[in-house]
Formats: C-alpha cells, sequence, structure tokens
C-alpha cells in the first residue's frame, strides 16, 4: 500500500473509531506503538498488520544544555492518541564522554530495531564534532537500553563537522529514516549529498549519492527532505531552497526565494526545474522564512509550508499544496496560499521555532511551534491543527515556561513514527 493509500485508510479507520468508541480519546489507551517496521516498510516487505489500524505516533525529541556542557536527550509524545501527549520524558544524560551540547547536531527519526529493547519511540543521532574538524556519529536508541552507540568515526576521509549538515528522511522507501549529510566540497560552493542508509538495525556506510553544484545562487541554500515528486513514490527527495537568485518571473528579470528538487532513490541524482519562484518585489525573503515539508492536507502527498516574518511583526503561514496533475515537470506544487495569519498575538519568527506532526491522528499533519517566552528562559509548545485547508487557532500543548526549561538552549526535531489500534 503506498503512502497516499495508506492516509485515506487511515482516515477511514478514526472516522470508525470515533462513532463506535464516542470520541478519539476512547483509544488513548489502544495506541500501541510499532517496531520492526513502519506502514511503508511493511508495503515493501510483505505487509503484516492491517493498514486500518495504523496511525502517526510522532516524537518530539529535545537537546537540552546542561550547564557542565552535556545534554539531556527528552522525548515528548505529539499525538493525544497517545498517554503522555505533550509531557516531556527524560531519555539520556550525557554528561560524561566528552558529549557537548555546543560541538553537536542533534536529529531523530525511526532509524531501526537499534536494540533489543527498541520501543519505536525516537532513535536520537548525535553528530558530533571531533578535535581535529572531523565527526563521530552516536546513536541512542528508542527504548530502555539507551547507551550511546558509536555508529561511525569520521575522523578522516575528508568529513568536516563545520561543513556539514545532517538531515532525516526515509530516501530510499523502505519505510527506515536514513541519514542525508550535505557537505561542502569546498570548490566554488558545490556540494555533496550523502546517504547513510539504514540496513533495519542501524545505519551503513556513508553513500555518495550526488554533488550539486553551487550555481547561481548567492546565499548559501538551504536543504531539505520530502517526497515532492508527483507520482508520491515514498522516496524522499531532496528540496533545496534558495535566495537572491534572478529569474525572469512575468518577463521581468527578478530577485526571487526559488525552491528546486532532486530525485532520490539511486546514484543518479539530479536537479530539475524549480517548482516556486517568490519574487523579492512581492515580499519572499530566503533570510526571513523557514521551510517545512510534510502532508497538511491529509491526500498523501508532500505540501511545503513557509513560515514567513512580516515587516511589522508577527507571521504568515503559506502553504504550497503538492499536486498530482500533469504539470510537465516531475514536481508539482500549488501556488502559495496563507493558512494562516499571526501578525498579532505576539508571535515572533525570530522567537519561535516550527515543525509539522500529526497531533490527533487524522492523517493530516499539524503545525507545532516552540516558542520564546521575552525575558523568561522557558518556552510553550503550540500546536495549530490542520484542517485540511487551513490551520485552527494555535493552542498550547505543553507548557515548560518553568522547570528549568530554556528556549535558547534547547533544540528538537521531530521524529516520524507510527503505532497500531488495538481492539
Ligand atoms: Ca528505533
Ligand atoms: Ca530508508
Ligand atoms: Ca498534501
Ligand atoms: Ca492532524
Amino acid at each position: 500500500m503506498d503512502r497516499k493509500m495508506w492516509h485515506r485508510a487511515l482516515v477511514a479507520a478514526l472516522v470508525i473509531v470515533t462513532v463506535t468508541g464516542g470520541a478519539t480519546a476512547a483509544a488513548a489507551d489502544e495506541a500501541h506503538r510499532l517496531t520492526g517496521a513502519d506502514p511503508a516498510h511493511e508495503s515493501v516487505g510483505g505487509g503484516v498488520a492491517p493498514a486500518s489500524t495504523v496511525v502517526a505516533l510522532p516524537d518530539l525529541a529535545i537537546a537540552h544544555r546542561l550547564p557542565s556542557g552535556g545534554m539531556n536527550l527528552w522525548r515528548m509524545p505529539l499525538s493525544e492518541l497517545e498517554d503522555g501527549f505533550g509531557q516531556p520524558q527524560l531519555v539520556k544524560t550525557l554528561d560524561f564522554g566528552g558529549f557537548s551540547y555546543d560541538n553537536s547536531r542533534t536529529i531523530a527519526g525511526d532509524f531501526g530495531d537499534i536494540t533489543a529493547s527498541d520501543d519505536g519511540t525516537a532513535d536520537h543521532l548525535i553528530w558530533h564534532r571531533q578535535p581535529n574538524g572531523g565527526v563521530l556519529l552516536w546513536a541512542v536508541g528508542g527504548g530502555a537500553d539507551t547507551t550511546p552507540r558509536l555508529w561511525h568515526d569520521l575522523r578522516t576521509g575528508g568529513w568536516s563537522y563545520a561543513a556539514s549538515t545532517p538531515m532525516v528522511g526515509d530516501v530510499n522507501g523502505d519505510g527506515w529514516d536514513d541519514l542525508v549529510v550535505t557537505h561542502s566540497t569546498g570548490n566554488r560552493g558545490d556540494t555533496n549529498i550523502w546517504v547513510f542508509p539504514s540496513d533495519g538495525t542501524r545505519l551503513t556506510a556513508p553513500q555518495h549519492w550526488a554533488t550539486k553544484r553551487s550555481g547561481d545562487s548567492v546565499l548559501p541554500p538551504r536543504f531539505l527532505l520530502g517526497d515532492l515528486s508527483r507520482d508520491g513514490e515514498g522516496r524522499d527527495d531532496v528540496i533545496e531552497v534558495q535566495g537572491d537568485v534572478y529569474r525572469f518571473v512575468g518577463g521581468t528579470l527578478q530577485s526571487v526565494l526559488q525552491y528546486g528538487a532532486w530525485t532520490s532513490g539511486s546514484l543518479q541524482s539530479y536537479y530539475t526545474d524549480a517548482v516556486f519562484y517568490g519574487p523579492k518585489s512581492a515580499g519572499w525573503s530566503f533570510g526571513s522564512s523557514r521551510q517545512l515539508t510534510g502532508d497538511v492536507t491529509g491526500d498523501g502527498l508532500i505540501d511545503v509550508v513557509t513560515v514567513h516574518a512580516q515587516p511589522k511583526g508577527g507571521i504568515l503561514v503559506w502553504m504550497h499544496r503538492g499536486c498530482s496533475y500533469d504539470t510537465g515537470t516531475q514536481y508539482c506544487m500549488e501556488a502559495p496560499v496563507v493558512w494562516q495569519d499571526l501578525r498579532t498575538g505576539g508571535w515572533s519568527f525570530a522567537g519561535s521555532r516550527q515543525h509539522l506532526a500529526d497531533t490527533d491522528g487524522d492523517g493530516r499533519q499539524d503545525l507545532v511551534s516552540l516558542h520564546s517566552q521575552g525575558g523568561h528562559p522557558g518556552i510553550l509548545v503550540w500546536r495549530h491543527r490542520s484542517t485540511g485547508t487551513g490551520l485552527e487557532t494555535p493552542e498550547v500543548m505543553a507548557d515548560l515556561k518553568t522547570g528549568g526549561w530554556s528556549y535558547a538552549s534547547s533544540r528538537e526535531a521531530v521524529a516520524d513514527l507510527y503505532g497500531t489500534f488495538v481492539g
């Protein structure tokens, strides 16, 4: 079953639960995490669980700086279908062995059943700077055994912590998250794209998938992962966001914010036409925006959400809906529309971070915002539920204003995880 069909089945299943169970709350005790495979994996590996029982159970994986310089790793269930919704749970304290919050990047996903006790909660990855400028890659699996495992020693071979950026996605479509690392080559801004494929228990040796030429982008681009291709074949593509490039728009050469995509799933990745040009003259700005990928509409096609700062303060949330009709290009994205106007109410672009996750199990990913608290160090976590055509008024899903939480001393990532209904 492909991802699109799976989402449709999911929505149908929830309708049944709601009707027979009275409310989604009735399902809270019946949601169990999946290990071993997620829906896409089962479609490849020869299906096991009925698709109608599968729901998204994403985790927010938080890394928080310790006074010693180390870090705490936390997980917070993001789905209200699960016990512990919105409540951070400490996974591991890394105050030994040289682990450093400031000298590492942390991401999370579903990289495999890493230990015998892996329970399908977030697996954490630590991309750690070494004294010689290289990298060590550590993993902390979900479940009881949180001993960090050294997966790759990248202190040699030309690896540079400073020149690399780790990302998470499933680029070969087997249902396990893979690590994708963009690495500057030092040659006129060219970028190598490396993939560390998961084998279901760990990330295997890095493979060089592509070299992206710098082209005419003035600013270093941002890279995202998402299955943007029209057929939604289940393999994440590499999406490149460029700023201050000049393109003819409406017959006029203009500075634009531009999104393009690379195919994944083979050793021959290549750049295709940009799917969006946002002219500077219309207010689009690379530096004043950030992009997210996910299925916000619930149709199984990946959408791009752009969170954009506004000149007089606040934020607009734009939706570029993914589409499947024939546009003559391999990729398809509809013109952006505003899904939420947060220009009032104290919303700050610089003082917030956003993610996408399905927080209510309806198959539509919702916007999740972590917001700083002015002069106070803490955090409020908001969810903006997707209706399929817009976002509902944000509501607080976790109040981390006290308890030692610091917006400035933490970072987080969403792990896309799954579970089943029983009964
Ligand atoms: Ca795992
Ligand atoms: Ca994979
Ligand atoms: Ca969609
Ligand atoms: Ca949702």
